[in-house]
């Protein structure tokens, strides 16, 4: 029990330390024209991002939706019991994060692992990884 509590304290301390290093070496935004900004914002508004704080794999994604520069909605999905902790299992099939929900009309993908979020985000708002895709 002690064991398990100082194994947890010292994950979020680690994880914490993390994601202030995280902070302080943010990578740079993209920048658009207002247009193509505005663009990026209204496809962004169909995502939103399930994670834990302090979690290295959600760092790394948090780090991708900072440099594209778009209004992801960040979800807490730690708490046990919570809103958005309960939706992540229910509807999404386990618990894991980062976990990526995009909703298109009624139905929602929920997209794990955060290789193939970053992946995902990049080829939606990229505009060298699309133009790169585009000419294939
Ligand atoms: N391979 C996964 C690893 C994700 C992972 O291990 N996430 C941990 C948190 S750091 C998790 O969700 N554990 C389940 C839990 O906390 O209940 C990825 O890259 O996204």
């Amino acid at each position: 029990m002690l064991k398990a509590i100082l194994l947890k304290i010292f994950r979020e301390g680690v994880g914490g330390l993390m994601a202030f290093i995280s902070f302080l070496t943010s990578p740079r935004k993209i920048k658009r024209t207002p247009d193509a900004q505005l663009e990026a914002d209204e496809k962004a508004k169909t995502m939103s991002m399930y994670q834990y704080f302090a979690c290295p794999f959600c760092i790394k994604t948090r780090r991708t939706v900072h440099r594209l520069n778009v209004p992801i909605e960040y979800r807490d999905a730690q708490i046990r019991g919570g809103e958005h902790r309960n939706a992540l299992e229910r509807e999404g099939g386990q618990i894991k994060v980062p976990c990526l929900r995009i909703d298109a009309g009624e139905k929602a993908t929920w997209l794990y692992e955060s290789n193939d979020i970053v992946a995902y985000l990049d080829e939606q708002f990229d505009p060298e990884v699309k133009a790169a895709k585009a000419s294939v």
